[in-house]
């Protein structure tokens, strides 16, 4: 039962540093319109942000169309479903506000036919730019094809769309979720490697149809299969959520006396379950190892904590990359049709060290 440390702490932190530097998150103040969680499309809840003098460094150029209107952005949230969503939020709505572009905020409260309805007010309201969350992969062509149709550029974030027809959006940004399942089935494999008995997985998947749950769950299964041994005797959707996380747990745990480890897609699901695996008189971390993803201060503090054992970092800090890209398009510049976020894992010794400069 040996870990086995993939990063030193140094290089931990020196990738930390880096991908902090990366973002360009420049410690923003105001927030604008709340994400709300109880109101329903169409968007309706705009700021007008004046462009600081210290706006942030992606969007110097100019906060301005052609035509020397300030850029309205609309943006259709998934919801506010996790810890990760709400630090995505904020860089989001901050970042706006320094660029100096008016925001129209939507939350979709993770249903697709409410991000719908906000991308058809968004071009009804002629927006210069719409971009957006998606909450599960398929079923956006005809929407972006209306967009496409009013010639309003769309830019995707977070997540990704299966749709076949790539101009239908100008980019992607946001992280590789199959690289985030891969490294956290090396890390099994890695300390599972020397096993003789059959090792039992539960899984906690994220909210059904989603990309990161697509994805973290085939990059995970396509490196633990390299030991036959690592077995995922169940695996269910707790929907990103710390409620549904707890509930599935609490139903593992009574279906299955022998759960060694739990793979969950996000920190929440991991922190519900938590609840239930020392409800249930187990110690988390120990009888229990478990793995996460996000790196979210809460997951990070119960991986400080020796509860959580391993955490692949998920950035949501995508405000300032948004904006640059939201610029680039305005001014009629290329822009690559995949932008990658850099990121890195943590152990919990290393969480432990990460957690005083951890920005969300
Ligand atoms: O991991 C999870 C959130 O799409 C990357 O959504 C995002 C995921 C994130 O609810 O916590």
């Amino acid at each position: 039962m040996k870990s086995k440390k993939k990063w030193g702490t140094a290089l931990a932190l020196a990738a930390l540093i880096a991908l902090t530097a990366a973002c360009g998150n420049n410690g923003n103040n105001a927030s604008n319109s709340g994400g709300d969680a109880s109101s329903a499309p169409p968007a309706s809840e705009s700021s007008s942000a004046s462009a600081s003098p210290s706006a942030s460094p992606s969007a110097s150029a100019s906060s301005e169309t052609p035509a020397g209107k300030a850029i309205t952005l609309g943006f259709a949230q998934v919801g506010a479903e996790s810890g990760w969503r709400t630090a995505n939020t904020k860089s989001i709505q901050d970042s706006a506000k320094n660029a100096g572009y008016e925001l129209k905020f939507s939350d979709a409260q993770q249903k697709q036919e409410n991000q719908i309805k906000a991308i058809r007010s968004f071009i009804q309201q002629k927006v210069d730019v719409i971009a957006f969350s998606p909450v599960v992969e398929s079923g956006w062509d005809t929407v972006l094809k209306e967009a496409k149709d009013a010639g309003i550029p769309v830019i995707l974030t977070d997540r990704a769309v299966d749709s076949k027809d790539t101009t239908l959006y100008k980019t992607f940004i946001g992280s590789d979720f199959v690289e985030e399942g891969k490294k956290a089935g090396q890390w099994l494999v890695d300390k599972y490697k020397d096993a003789s008995e059959d090792v039992n997985i539960v899984e906690l998947q994220g909210t059904t149809g989603s990309a990161p749950a697509n994805d973290r769950k085939a990059g995970f299964q396509e490196v633990i299969a390299s030991n036959p041994h690592l077995k995922i005797i169940a695996s269910q959707t707790g929907d990103f959520t710390r409620a549904k996380g707890k509930e599935v747990m609490q139903a593992f745990l009574k279906a299955h006396k022998d759960i060694d480890v739990l793979y969950a897609h996000n920190d929440d699901m991991a922190l519900g379950a938590i609840q239930a695996i020392e409800a249930a008189g187990l110690k988390p971390g120990e009888d229990i190892v478990i793995i996460s993803v996000d790196a979210v201060k809460d997951g990070m503090t119960a991986a400080a904590e020796g509860k959580i054992n391993f955490i692949v970092e998920c950035n949501p800090l995508l405000g300032p990359q948004l904006m640059e890209a939201v610029q680039a398009v305005v001014d009629g510049k290329n822009i690559e049709p995949r932008i990658v976020t850099k990121e890195t894992t943590f152990t919990s010794e290393q969480a432990k060290e990460a957690l005083p400069s951890r920005e969300y």
